[in-house]
């Protein structure tokens, strides 16, 4: 079916009509995970490591009333660079794209308009989840509902210590989502490569990944795969120092009354700012570590 709101970029339509690999990128890290001009060249170099690798990269977001699927330079910059660039989750979607706002896409929205375009490889920094508190704030992303039904595996450096790591991982688990964590025993926690927490599954090669999509989908097992990639070795900040930081950001959001949709943004700003940085070298390494495995993982499962 024909989807009016679609605008798919001439170069990844080729590519999907060919049957290439094709990932998709989201914007949310863009416009609201990274300081400007870091997220713009972090966004094209992402996009450089996709082709390096083999396939076509696909950043998603909403502009003009279109649900974009691979963005020019213009369009990157805009994103990048605009004052009121909206976080888009999936229950904001109809009213930006009806008020021809510009929005930027979180995982569970770029997620949605992937799989509208059959694009089934989606590489991210970290996703949204389980709140710490959410047992008195309900705040549970709807990046989690979203990868229970919508077929686009997920590839991340595992989940930040701003979320409840255990609660996020039960609720995986409740959702039917496989968690598959690359070369390593324990799931990753995105600035570092431990959490505390084992994987419940481990698998060591893009080949062996791509083969379990393909048999969960032949299965009618609709939904998501999370496959969490820890971040290089000699880029990670130690679990235990990280974690100091990040109580004392969650307090700050507490003490300010940060909620909602403003949380994340807001506490990944914070992190970066405490850090003088680090955290944000930390992120932009692993995000390319990931475009690197998405991409293989693309190659793999169009083959
Ligand atoms: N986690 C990160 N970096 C990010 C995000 C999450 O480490 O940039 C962004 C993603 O776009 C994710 C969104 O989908 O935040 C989750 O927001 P929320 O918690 O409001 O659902
Ligand atoms: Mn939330």
């Amino acid at each position: 079916m024909k989807n009016n709101y679609l605008q798919i970029h001439p170069e990844v339509a080729t590519a999907l009509a060919e049957g290439k690999p094709v990932v998709a990128l989201e914007s949310t890290i863009i416009s609201h995970g990274m300081p400007y001009p870091d997220n713009i060249r972090t966004a094209r170099e992402v996009e450089d490591i996709v082709r390096n690798n083999g396939a076509i990269p696909a950043t998603i977001a909403i502009i003009n009333g279109k649900l974009c699927v691979g963005l020019d330079a213009n369009q990157l910059e805009l994103l990048g660079n605009s004052k009121d660039v909206w976080k888009v989750s999936l229950r904001d979607m109809p009213f930006v794209l009806s008020n021809r706002l510009i929005g930027a896409t979180t995982v569970a929205a770029t997620m949605r308009i992937a799989s509208l375009a059959g694009i089934h490889v989606f590489v991210t920094g970290g996703i949204g989840g389980v709140h710490r508190g959410a047992e008195v704030t309900m705040d549970i992303s709807a990046d989690l509902t979203e990868m229970s039904h919508t077929n686009v595996a997920v590839i991340s450096a595992g989940v930040k210590s701003i979320l409840d790591i255990g609660l996020t991982l039960e609720y995986l688990e409740t959702a039917g989502i496989p968690v598959v964590t690359y070369g390593q025993d324990e799931f990753p926690a995105f600035y570092s490569r431990k959490s505390g927490f084992m994987s419940p599954m481990r698998l060591n090669d893009s080949h062996a990944i791509a083969e379990m999509l393909k048999v969960k989908w032949a299965l009618g097992l609709n939904g998501s795969v999370m496959i969490a990639n820890p971040i290089p070795e000699g880029e990670e900040v130690p679990y235990e120092k990280m974690d100091v930081f990040i109580q004392q950001c969650l307090k700050e959001a507490t003490s300010l009354n940060i909620s909602g949709k403003n949380t994340t943004p807001f506490l990944l700003k914070r992190i970066a700012e405490i850090t003088g940085g680090e955290s944000l070298k930390s992120n932009i390494a692993l995000v390319k570590n990931n475009a690197v495995l998405g991409a293989k993982i693309a190659c793999d499962f169009s083959n």
